[in-house]
């Protein structure tokens, strides 16, 4: 059972999303399920990772994903929205107390273990961080 229920997670991984189809994060972001929301404005949600991988970890997703699925996906009407997320992650950083030293991922695709098809920062620290990641 184990077995299948991982080639399932993989499907699910490898599979390229539709633009139409929804995910947990659009679910979040319209407040139809609850998130430990951290920074919020019009443009962004951030929300504690619900599994994390240090002391912080705070993902960071637009509103409204657009065809926001992935970064490889990006368009030039995204450059503002890429811009806001960048500083909202920096701020959200601070409110993190997080100078001496925090991390912004973004898993892009399969290989890298994009899981949901929304685009997110991850934003972790609180610990030593190490280097390569896996
Ligand atoms: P990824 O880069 O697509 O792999 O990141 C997805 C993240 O979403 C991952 O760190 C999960 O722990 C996290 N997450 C969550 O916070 N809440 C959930 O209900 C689910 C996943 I499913």
């Amino acid at each position: 059972i184990s077995r299948s229920l991982s080639e399932v997670d993989r499907a699910k991984i490898a599979r390229p999303p539709a633009e139409n189809e929804d995910t947990l994060f659009g679910k979040i972001a319209r407040k139809e399920i609850p998130a430990n929301i951290v920074y919020e404005d019009d443009k962004v949600l951030a929300f504690r990772d619900i599994s994390p991988a240090a002391p912080t970890h705070i993902l960071l997703i637009p509103k409204v994903r657009d065809s926001l699925t992935r970064l490889n996906q990006i368009q030039e009407k995204h450059k503002d929205i890429l811009g806001h997320m960048m500083w909202a992650a920096a701020e959200i950083a601070r409110n993190e107390k997080l100078e001496e030293g925090w991390r912004l991922v973004i898993n892009d695709g399969p290989l890298a273990c994009q899981s949901i098809y929304h685009l997110h920062f991850h934003i972790i620290g609180g610990r030593q961080l190490g280097w390569p990641p896996g």
